[in-house]
């Protein structure tokens, strides 16, 4: 049973699907980093390998994952750093108001900033203090509980700084671009 309330419009799945498009990726350990680039205040790109990840603060959040197409699952529990402390360590620059989140096989998903610095958006590497299961995302996810799932990207590489909004995978494909599921912001048609 779930503690929080559901969203409008959402179902509880009875298990947890696994929902991607494509294939899950090979992880390749000896080239492998997470990417920051476009609009840093440095005006430089870094990569940030996945032993500097996994020495950084790590902290856990109990969140739920509501997909688009109207199922919820509860309170799952994620550990990571939290996508705030990446900000805090490479800052966008002072235009910035979107990052384009992106992934293995090219999805990718637009955020604004604001949607990074909550403190429940987290890099995430384990689910329920596992390693991430390959079909969940592993190495990393990023996972935006207050968001709908496809807001969140499996196997995530990288993240790109910009000074205005751009569509990513699904919202090119007539998903909502801010996909808050309490406004049921589900398609672009509402925009
Ligand atoms: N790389 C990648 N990440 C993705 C997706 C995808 O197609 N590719 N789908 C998203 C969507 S729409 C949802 S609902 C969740 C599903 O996560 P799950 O497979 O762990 O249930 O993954 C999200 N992350
Ligand atoms: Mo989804």
């Amino acid at each position: 049973m779930t503690k929080r309330p559901l969203p409008p419009g959402q179902s509880v799945h009875p298990h947890w699907p696994v929902e991607h498009y494509g294939r899950i990726p090979t992880f390749k350990a000896h080239s492998w980093c997470l990417r920051v680039a476009g609009l840093t205040a440095s005006g430089r790109q870094v990569r940030i390998g996945l032993e500097e990840l996994v020495a950084m603060p790590h902290v856990e959040v109990v969140g739920d994952l509501h997909c688009g197409r109207g199922w919820t699952v509860s309170d799952i529990r994620w550990g990571g750093v939290q996508a705030r402390h990446i900000l805090d360590l490479h800052p966008p620059a002072d235009n910035v108001t979107h990052v384009l989140a992106w992934a293995e096989h090219g999805y990718t998903a637009v955020l604004r900033l604001a949607d990074l610095r909550h403190p429940d958006t987290l890099l995430a590497d384990t689910l329920e203090g596992e390693p991430l299961p390959p079909e969940r995302g592993f190495p990393l996810r990023l996972v935006v509980p207050h968001l709908y799932g496809y807001k969140g990207p499996k196997w995530l590489r990288g993240f790109e700084y910009l000074a205005e909004a751009t569509r990513g995978f699904w919202e090119d494909r007539g998903w909502h671009i801010l996909a808050d599921p309490w406004a049921e912001q589900r398609y672009s048609h509402q925009e």
